[in-house]
């Protein structure tokens, strides 16, 4: 560390140090577990509100961090404050997520261990700028050659492009995240970040053709006519108003205050050049989100026979030329479909109703083809082959709860999700910690929480749960309908503590439940699903002369994403929601095998206005995001374990019995060193495999005594625990 650094470093300490007392009262405490020991919610929602008072958004649990959105610049994320929380101990800074991320790192760099950091909260808490920091930090502190200079900028800009095509605005958050995303950072063994890889989850493909009141279409399209100039608007027969395109005029805020477009559309082509992607790449890849907006603009009537038919040609051509198809075909395709009888195909021409269907389907197939496409163009420029050992650190953000009026098969989606995640956390933190003292028979209160396992089985069981009644409905033969649907449910799983539908619902009940409606309750509280469309989005059928169309098609990305094999493929695809549920489930298990840090966000109001801190709100989300009951664990149990083996190889040199062998048992060892050092005994536990360190700054200390311990290791430790007495 340079004598600068250092000196900046120490003199912060010390002023945290001097001020700490005096401000505890002013401006709360940096760690909830320093609240007296009968924490009340009450006492909780006071500090944090101090601390938010006081632009200080971040406060720890532990070594869980709680973050809540400024909705302000706050200055805290400079190279000055990097290299502040570079190689610093996580406690002796103040809270922050650039902590976060350096405890991760240096945890993998000395473990040689995956970890992944898990960010969660509802929708507008902070989790896409959360996890935007901790990769800015990697980009900035991480030892750099000049070789791999280009791997970390791709990383970087991969964010852009993706939060581009990935992102709109909703009634909650003008950057929404409308897809979830999981980014492996790779680090070879240096600690040098040398590549990547993401996997996208489940991305909303009905905002591309529909959007609610208030609410916009993925911002790329936005982006394109703002600032694709006159030259490509023309060669894709565009306009640059967004309001002449009706899959863009639906929410009435085609331009939004808080959205530049063309300023975004200069980020993300700079960020395209980077990432390696050619002009023929862009060509095609605008030519398809141009295509979508002339579908929509694709307008039908009907005939005398009660046929749809298409009488202007001219948005066809477009979507003809762009999509690099006959217009004649895709104009039959658009209008009529294939059935296929026993031996022959019969073509029957479409109603208007199915026609606008079809044209919708096409463009929401289209929109998530190019973005799967886009995220593999974006991996294979991440990809690094000349390291085979890496180690990583994984980067979870999701789109979070949601709750609107009105809910459909999205928010049913994101919210069961969101329920696993929850799910992830309770089996990491408060349930396998306590089963962990159990085992290793640490003395241990039990403390109750709300296991949401109850809800994740309820959505997610194979046979009995939501989705597999959902999936029955839809291939059921005969008439099934959304309304059909609901009833099943009612069958089904009507009887369960956290269902209801208005038929089931206490007649006296406050909840407004519309005929269409079920109601879950889940961890995060209740929402009221609407079942129209659920059957369609589930099923999410593309006719198959469409398919043919696009399988034909001369545009390279749509032909690298409609293979002809699946015309052959007469076995029905899996539904989305098994798909999605397929998806969590190895999520959660790459997941499982790597080390976990948490960030949790909170949303302060719903007006994403600075300093409002609205008491209601935030009072419901720290109950629903458990924070009480992990103070509780946390504040009970042991902030480190390690087991007897693993620390005895890094600490053994701090102690003359053990070094530089110990023949013993470990256990013993460990016994031996942590006495000779001067462990006192309420600051730890011994198990029966492992040492159990009650507080961080504990293991801090030796930690920092086995850096320096080369030569004046034993003076210096003993010095530090005399003065801690
Ligand atoms: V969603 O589930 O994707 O709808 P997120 O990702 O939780 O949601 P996001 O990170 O996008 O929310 O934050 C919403 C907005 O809050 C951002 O666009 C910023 O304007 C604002 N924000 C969030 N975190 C910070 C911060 N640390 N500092 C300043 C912030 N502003
Ligand atoms: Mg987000």
């Amino acid at each position: 560390m340079s004598p600068q650094r250092e000196e900046a470093r120490r003199e912060h300490i010390q002023l945290h140090m001097e001020g700490a007392l005096r401000a505890r009262d002013r401006v709360g405490v940096q760690d909830f577990v320093l609240l007296d020991a009968h924490t009340s919610e009450a006492a909780f929602l006071d500090n944090l509100r101090k601390r938010f008072h006081h632009n200080l958004i971040y406060t720890y649990i532990g070594t869980l961090l709680v973050s809540v959105n400024p909705y302000q610049e706050l200055g805290i994320y400079t190279v000055s404050q990097m290299e502040l929380y570079q190689g610093v101990n996580f406690f002796e800074l103040p809270p922050h997520v650039y902590a976060i991320a350096d405890n991760a790192y240096r945890m993998m760099c000395s473990e040689l261990s995956n970890h992944f950091i898990l960010i969660s909260g509802e929708s507008g808490a902070g989790k896409t700028e959360a996890s935007k920091k901790i990769l800015q930090y990697f980009a900035v502190t991480c030892p750099m050659t000049e070789s791999l200079q280009v791997a970390r900028d791709r990383l970087l800009l991969s964010n852009p492009v993706l939060e581009a095509f990935g992102n709109a605005k909703t009634l909650r958050n003008d950057n929404s995240s409308r897809f979830g995303k999981y980014m492996d950072i790779q680090f070879d063994f240096k600690g040098v970040p040398v590549g990547g890889h993401i996997i996208s989850y489940l991305i909303e493909k009905s905002r591309v053709v529909h959007q609610n009141t208030g609410e916009r279409n993925f911002h790329i399209f936005y982006q394109l006519l703002q600032g694709g100039g006159h030259e490509l608007l023309s060669r894709l027969g565009l306009e640059p108003d967004p309001q002449l395109y009706r899959y863009l005029s639906q929410g009435h805020c085609a331009r939004e205050s808080s959205i530049d477009d063309k300023n975004d559309w200069k980020t993300v082509s700079n960020a395209f050049s980077i990432i390696d992607f050619t002009e023929d790449d862009l060509e095609n890849l605008f030519g398809i989100i141009a295509s979508v907006l002339h579908l929509g603009n694709i307008r039908f009537e009907e005939n005398p026979q009660g046929c749809a038919i298409i009488p202007h040609s001219h948005e066809i051509k477009w979507v003809a030329k762009l999509l690099g198809a006959p217009p004649s075909i895709l104009l039959e395709a658009l209008t009529h479909r294939k059935i296929e009888a026993q031996t022959e195909e019969v073509v029957c021409p479409l109603t208007l109703a199915l026609a606008l269907y079809a044209r919708d389907a096409v463009a929401k197939a289209v929109y998530e083809r190019a973005f799967t496409w886009l995220v593999s163009k974006i991996n294979s420029s991440l990809v690094n082959k000349d390291f085979t050992k890496k180690t990583v650190i994984g980067l979870l953000d999701i789109y979070g709860f949601e709750v609107f009026d009105k809910n459909g098969f999205e928010q049913f989606c994101i919210n069961y999700c969101n329920e696993k995640l929850q799910q992830l956390l309770i089996e990491r933190t408060l349930k396998a910690e306590q089963a962990e003292y159990k085992l290793e028979g640490i003395e241990w209160e039990p403390i109750q929480y709300f296991n949401n396992k109850i809800i994740c089985d309820l959505v997610e069981e194979r046979h009995k749960g939501i989705i597999s009644i959902l999936d029955e409905e839809c291939i059921r033969p005969g008439p099934a309908t959304d309304l059909s649907f609901l009833e099943k449910l009612e069958e089904k799983v009507g009887r369960h503590a956290h269902f209801q539908t208005r038929k089931l619902a206490d007649p006296k009940g406050r909840k407004r439940i519309g005929w269409m409606d079920f109601c879950l309750f889940h961890y995060a509280g209740e929402v009221t699903y609407c079942t129209r469309g659920f059957l369609e989005k589930n099923n999410d059928l593309l006719y198959r002369h469409l398919k043919e169309v696009l399988c034909r098609s001369r545009n390279p990305i749509l032909s690298e994403c409609f293979l002809p094999a699946e015309l052959k493929n007469r076995r029905r695809p899996p539904t989305v929601g098994t798909q999605f549920k397929n998806s969590l489930s190895s999520l959660l298990e790459i997941l499982t095998a790597k080390e976990p840090s948490y960030i949790r966000c909170i949303k302060p109001n719903e007006q994403k206005e600075p300093s409002k801190f609205d008491d209601f709100l935030i009072r419901h989300q720290v109950k629903y995001l458990g924070l009480m009951e992990h103070l509780r664990v946390r504040r009970a149990g042991f902030a480190y374990r390690r087991k007897y083996e693993h620390f005895l190889q890094r600490y053994k040199s701090l102690c003359p019995d053990t070094w530089p062998h110990w023949h013993g048992p470990a256990a013993e060892g460990v016994e031996r060193l942590v006495k000779y050092i001067g462990y006192k005994p309420q600051e730890y536990k011994l198990g029966r495999t492992k040492i159990f360190i009650r507080f961080a700054r504990t293991l801090f200390a030796t930690e920092d005594a086995f850096e320096f311990s080369k030569h004046q290791l034993v003076a210096r430790i003993q010095a530090t625990y005399k003065g801690c007495q």
